[in-house]
């Protein structure tokens, strides 16, 4: 058995005028309650410092430039990296990445239990639109505020076993899981922002968001035969309601740890990476079953190409 005892760090509301520090001192009693039940690694959500600020539209890019962070860790997060060290504890969390030579990326850190830094993921799927769209009830301006990451889908050594990343909408797209997959890999971790609503159809609601959540990552789990480690940062953040439902999902696709609230609240689970082998070794043993002769599509087109009309 290699036991990892996950806590997934879900996030309540983060309101426009809450101060980084203000943020920081939430996750840090987050990590006091994950050092109590004796977690390993404590996972927190997408964008975990800010409010979700892609929802506002913002044309003076020095604004836009506030949301970001230069510097990871920084004044504001040294202390979260300080308390994890003490308590011996990994982490993983999502910020708004601005490097030095100017490019914006929606970003996730794998820190290990010494508080060292050792893996980046910048978020490749990015949804919403780039310009204002007066027909939505709100925005999502994540193609405006973004550049689509950079690094593919990288996993790590670390933990004791092989750990990957990815962030919010990229759970919805099962080429995230399985090019980690392709790369062993054993826990996922991602943290999402996912509005309660659809801006774009009023039919889709809290209960149908929270089934897709369940769905992409039972069905991500399983499919890889991987843990699946998902948080949210939910509640109604300046008006704007979004879902909760931090899970985390065995290799076989079952929930094991579900959150209750729309707050901040630790959800926790032993995730053995051992029990990742049997689903690796027998029905999705990939090397034995995948027919990669017929999978050339996946990545040689996007959109879909439709079959010739009938004559
Ligand atoms: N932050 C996100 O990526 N949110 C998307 C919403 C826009 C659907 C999500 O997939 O949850």
């Amino acid at each position: 058995m290699r036991v990892l005892r996950v806590g997934g760090a879900q996030m309540g509301p983060i309101q426009k005028a809450d101060s980084r520090q203000a943020v920081v001192a939430r996750m840090v009693k987050l990590l006091d309650q994950a050092k109590a039940q004796q977690c390993d690694l404590v996972v927190f959500p997408e964008l975990a410092l800010t409010t979700f600020f892609p929802r506002w539209y913002m044309p003076d890019q020095a604004e836009v430039d506030t949301w970001f962070e230069r510097e990871m860790p920084n004044a504001a997060t040294r202390p979260l990296f300080d308390k994890a060290a003490a308590y011996n504890i990994g982490m993983s969390f999502g910020y708004a990445e601005l490097t030095p030579d100017g490019h914006h990326f929606n970003t996730s850190i794998l820190v290990d239990r010494s508080g060292k830094i050792v893996g980046k993921y910048r978020k490749i799927h990015l949804p919403g639109h780039v310009e204002f769209d007066r027909k939505r009830t709100f925005q999502h301006l994540e193609k405006r505020y973004f550049e689509p990451g950079d690094l593919g889908f990288p996993v790590w050594r670390a933990m004791g076993g092989i750990l990957g990343m990815c962030i919010c909408n990229d759970r919805r797209w099962p080429e995230t899981y399985r090019v980690m997959g392709l790369q062993g890999v054993e826990l996922i971790t991602l943290g999402y922002n996912t509005p309660a609503v659809n801006s774009q159809r009023d039919s889709e609601g809290p209960e149908q968001r929270l089934f897709h959540n369940r769905l992409s990552l039972q069905s991500g789990a399983y499919q890889n035969s991987t843990w699946v480690v998902a948080v949210a940062k939910c509640g109604t953040e300046d008006g704007h309601p979004m879902i909760a439902g931090s899970l985390i999902v065995n290799p076989d696709g079952e929930i094991v740890a579900e959150a209750k609230s729309e707050d901040d609240e630790l959800i926790v689970a032993d995730c053995d990476l051992d029990a990742t082998i049997f689903g690796k070794e027998t029905i999705f043993d990939f090397k034995r079953h995948r027919r990669i002769e017929h999978y050339g599509r996946i990545t040689a087109q996007a959109g879909i190409v439709l079959p010739p009309e009938a004559t």
